[in-house]
């Protein structure tokens, strides 16, 4: 079924938070920290406030006391920073708002910017990092015959969206409207409640159509909190939408963590221990998620292996950097990358093939259990993916081709890659009603940026109650739709928001079979069968009481839904100039029970696209004061069109989750945690002739021309 938002996004007619402009809007922009540390020895803004069409400039000191934002704390006892809404007497990273200022146009905010005298005086270091974690389990037993050691530092990216931040805040009554560009508006609502001080009932967050967001749109940011506190200060609505650079300085970045271990292995190729230490950087403040991407990648580093003895140190720090928070994949990337380059050092250690040492050590994953760090695991047929990966890339005759071009001369490399990931955890909320005319309404508190998950919960809705999707409206992103919710990330919204539309569906299927007298609803597109008399949608509604037309769900996942799936990648590298091409790319995805076969297959595309980026050319960087290098995309490389896999051969092979009614496994970010492993792989093996040493991230032409002419000075 193709996706029904796609007609309007295409012909520009999506509805972006910059597209919405209500009576009196008014503009606002920030003045930016320009170093990384400091004290503000000079904040004047009595020349800004002058400037034609400047309604207010604030700094800290016209904030009063505030609220902070929430933080998960899914590391229990992990330090914690809040952000300053705006600076207070110091700054601590590049791109950290100073001041606002609210005017007429954005051109005359932005010039009142301008009129700002700020001086800050350098300074300070940041925190040395801490341990925060430890993952163990098992017991190191036999001494082990090879003893392999990897290191992965991953580069600092960022989480590109194609539409930046943006937030709207209008104030109505005693209380706010807030547009968002969000993935999680309930958060938002709540967030905002609380540092405003105000009951979260007084707040309506919107996300109108999000234009991307991969964990970069979690959390709830400064400029957030600071339009929302102007809009009620001024009585009108505040919009401010961020520009690429803004977007660079200061939202949120991901990976960029430290990882190095080892794993033991028998004489026959067995995995016996691994160790290993992560270091995450987490930035000059914590988002919700800031403990995220360490603790998934501590607690699954073991893969889809059975390694009796494991032991993961997790350590964490400050930096006077944009604050690092999940992006695509949030920490299981990290673990798959540092596992899948230590059993590939392992097989070629051990004399093995790397698709071998991998069957050699899996575990059974065909009924859910825990893993060894504890975790509980869903279903995954892991030998039936390496079997399907295996045929499918005709990886014998790879191999065989491989050893020929590598004789004439040709730098080649085939990497493949096994990953698991916890997707679809907690809570949310549906309700599905029966309209008067005859159609259906559905909401969710989950929500999307994109993927076209209106589409796959019209399906839903539409299964359940036995109707087609075209008669199921969706609504979503709205926080006056239900009294609570979640939102769209970490892999959750088919799996869970999914399961609480079936699970309202089925209630509501049940209501109106009660409510008509029958003991088995026989519905149809039309209508339903009642003691012989077929009766049409409308005429049902209209012989309903309005609470037996309405269903509410709260679902609640027992367990995470953990995809699975195993990648294979060709490469070439040309050695004059360290161009690598990725020639061919396998892909084998267990996202359990599939709803929507093209919005998986476009989830997988993306992806794929973010993960090749991860792993070739994407780096945010910062020189040694803290000044970002990188704040535009004349320096930022996203992958384009060209850097695309000549060849991508896409296939699934489902088994269902066993963590919810619907089956379903998460798939947004299957890409992020396959690909970068299976090209890195690739990639180390194709340099394997010159050197063994660990390639830096992201390996760039640059870096692997080094690899392959100067490698001693790697
Ligand atoms: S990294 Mo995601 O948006 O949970």
């Amino acid at each position: 079924m193709p996706r029904r938002e796609d007609p309007a996004l295409l012909r520009g007619q999506g509805r972006f938070v910059d597209d919405i402009a209500p009576e009196g809007c008014v503009f606002a922009e920030f003045l930016r920290s320009t170093v990384a540390a400091g004290a503000i020895t000079t904040l004047e803004v009595a020349d800004a406030r002058d400037m034609p069409g400047v309604l207010a400039v604030y700094t800290a000191a016209d904030l009063g006391d505030t609220g902070a934002s929430a933080v998960n704390r899914l590391i229990p006892d992990a330090p914690v920073r809040p952000f300053d809404i705006l600076a207070r007497d110091r700054v601590t990273s590049v791109g950290q708002p100073v001041a606002a200022i609210v005017a007429e146009t954005r051109e005359a905010a932005r010039d009142a910017a301008e009129a700002i005298w700020l001086d800050i005086e350098d300074g300070e270091t940041p925190d040395r990092p801490q341990t925060v974690a430890r993952w163990q389990g098992g017991k190191a037993t036999a001494n082990a015959a090879h003893r392999i050691a990897a290191r992965v530092d991953h580069a600092r990216v960022a989480p590109f969206a194609l539409e930046p931040r943006a937030c709207l805040a209008e104030p109505v009554g005693d209380g706010l409207r807030v547009w968002m560009s969000t993935q999680t508006p309930f958060r938002g609502r709540d967030d905002l409640a609380r540092i405003l001080n105000i009951a979260p009932d007084l707040v309506q967050v919107i996300a109108p159509d999000v234009g991307g967001a991969f964990g970069g749109k979690a959390s709830i940011y400064p400029e957030d909190v600071m339009v929302a506190l102007a809009a009620r200060d001024l009585g009108r609505p505040v919009k401010w939408a961020a520009t690429r650079s803004d977007d660079f300085m200061a939202a949120t970045q991901g990976r960029g963590a430290a990882s190095s271990g080892t794993l033991d292995c028998d004489g026959d190729g067995r995995f016996t221990a691994l160790e290993a230490q992560l270091h995450f950087d987490l930035g000059s403040w914590t988002p919700y998620s800031a403990y995220a991407p360490a603790r998934n990648a501590g607690r699954i580093l073991p893969g889809p292996y059975a390694i009796p003895a494991v032991s993961v140190d997790l350590d964490a720090g400050f930096s006077a950097t944009a604050p690092m928070n999940i992006y695509r994949g949030a920490g299981r990337p990290e673990a798959a990358m540092l596992i899948e380059r230590l059993v590939d050092k392992a097989a070629h250690a051990a004399g093995c093939d790397p698709l071998e040492i991998r069957r050699r050590n899996l575990r059974d994953g065909r009924n859910p259990g825990p893993g060894v760090t504890g975790e509980w695991i869903d279903t995954g047929d892991y030998a039936a993916l390496l079997d399907a990966l295996e045929n499918r890339a005709v990886y014998a005759q790879k191999r065989a081709v491989q050893a020929t071009r590598r004789a004439a001369g040709e730098v080649v490399g085939i990497g493949t890659a096994l990953y698991i990931e916890p997707c679809g955890q907690g809570w949310e909320t549906a309700r599905v009603a029966l309209l008067p005319d005859g159609a259906f309404a559905a909401h969710t508190g989950s929500s999307a940026q994109g993927q076209g998950r209106q589409t796959a919960w019209a399906q839903i809705v539409a299964e359940a109650l036995g109707v087609t999707p075209d008669r199921v409206a969706v609504g979503e992103g709205d926080t006056a739709d239900l009294p609570d919710g979640i939102g769209a990330l970490a892999s959750r919204s088919t799996a869970i928001g999914g399961s609480a539309m079936m699970r309202a569906s089925e209630k509501l299927r049940a209501q109106i079979a009660a409510a008509l007298g029958i003991d088995r609803m026989e519905s149809d597109p039309d209508g339903v069968w009642v003691h012989g008399t077929h009766l049409g949608w409308a005429d049902i509604a209209a012989r309903l009481p309005e609470a037996a037309r309405l269903a509410e769900e709260t679902f609640t996942a027992p367990h995470e839904a953990w995809a699975s799936g195993a990648a294979l990648a060709q490469v070439a590298i040309d050695p004059d100039t360290g161009r690598a091409t990725v020639e061919d790319i396998t892909w084998i995805d267990d996202a359990g029970h599939v709803v929507n076969p093209l919005l998986v297959e476009g989830q997988l595309w993306g992806g794929l696209a973010q993960g090749l980026g991860c792993v070739l050319s994407e780096r945010v960087a910062y020189d040694g004061d803290g000044q970002l290098l990188t704040g535009s995309l004349m320096d930022y490389a996203v992958p384009r069109a060209a850097d695309m896999p000549r060849a991508v051969t896409l296939d699934k092979l489902p088994t269902p989750s066993a963590a919810n009614p619907l089956g379903a496994k998460g798939v947004g970010e299957a890409g992020c945690i396959a690909i970068p492993p299976a090209v890195l792989n690739a990639l180390q093996d194709a340099i394997l002739p010159f050197t063994d040493k660990d390639l830096p991230l992201p390996a760039t032409s640059e870096t692997l021309w080094r690899a392959i002419n100067t490698p001693e000075e790697m």
